[in-house]
This record gives structure tokens, C-alpha cells and sequence, in this order.
């Protein structure tokens, strides 16, 4: 029911389909300085301190490393906001998503 004491007729879930995630990436480079790294997966990425500083140091050792796993618009969304502020700061730090 929906509360008015009317009978309201719905079909069974037919909508059970999860979303496809996406991996969001950071790309190591030799320019852009660290700092600046740990303050975008703390203000995109949501992550505190201790959590940034470990994801930079991994994309610095490792070359690529992971930022989150979100629905594809979310993705999409956040790579864009990375990509502008960098841009915006002249640093030539890359950001990509991949489906998971
Ligand atoms: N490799 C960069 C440096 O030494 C730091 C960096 C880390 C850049 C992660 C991009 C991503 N300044």
C-alpha cells in the first residue's frame, strides 16, 4: 500500500541489474610534484592523509594506481575534475578510468 488505505498492484522486481563499475587510475609522471598528487585524491577522491599519501606513493613506485571504483558518470565525472585541475596548474598528470 502507500499509506491512503488504496491497494497499489506492482510487478515484482524486474530491475535487480547492478551497475557496471569503473576503476579510476592515476599515471605516474616525472613533474608532477607529490604534494600536489596527495591534494587531489584528498579533494576528489575524498581520502584523508595517511590514505593519499600511500595511492601517490604507489602510482610514483608503481606507475599506475587506483583512486576508487565508481558507476560509470561518477567515474567519468571525476577523471574530468582531475584532468581540468591539473591542467589548470599546469602539471601533466594523467587520469583514465577502465571498466572493472
Ligand atoms: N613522480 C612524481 C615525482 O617524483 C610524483 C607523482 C606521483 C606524479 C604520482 C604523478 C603521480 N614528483
Amino acid at each position: 500500500g502507500d499509506g491512503s488505505g488504496t491497494a497499489v498492484v506492482t510487478r515484482p522486481k524486474a530491475k535487480t541489474k547492478k551497475p557496471s563499475l569503473y576503476r579510476v587510475l592515476l599515471l605516474n609522471d616525472d613533474y608532477t610534484p607529490m604534494e600536489f598528487v596527495i591534494h587531489v585524491l584528498e579533494r576528489f577522491f575524498n581520502k584523508n592523509r595517511e590514505d593519499a599519501t600511500r595511492v601517490m606513493l604507489h602510482v610514483h613506485h608503481n606507475g599506475v594506481g587506483e583512486c576508487g571504483i565508481f558507476t560509470y558518470e561518477v567515474a567519468e565525472t571525476k577523471v574530468t575534475q582531475v584532468m581540468d585541475f591539473a591542467r589548470r596548474h599546469q602539471h601533466p598528470l594523467q587520469c583514465v578510468m577502465e571498466k572493472k
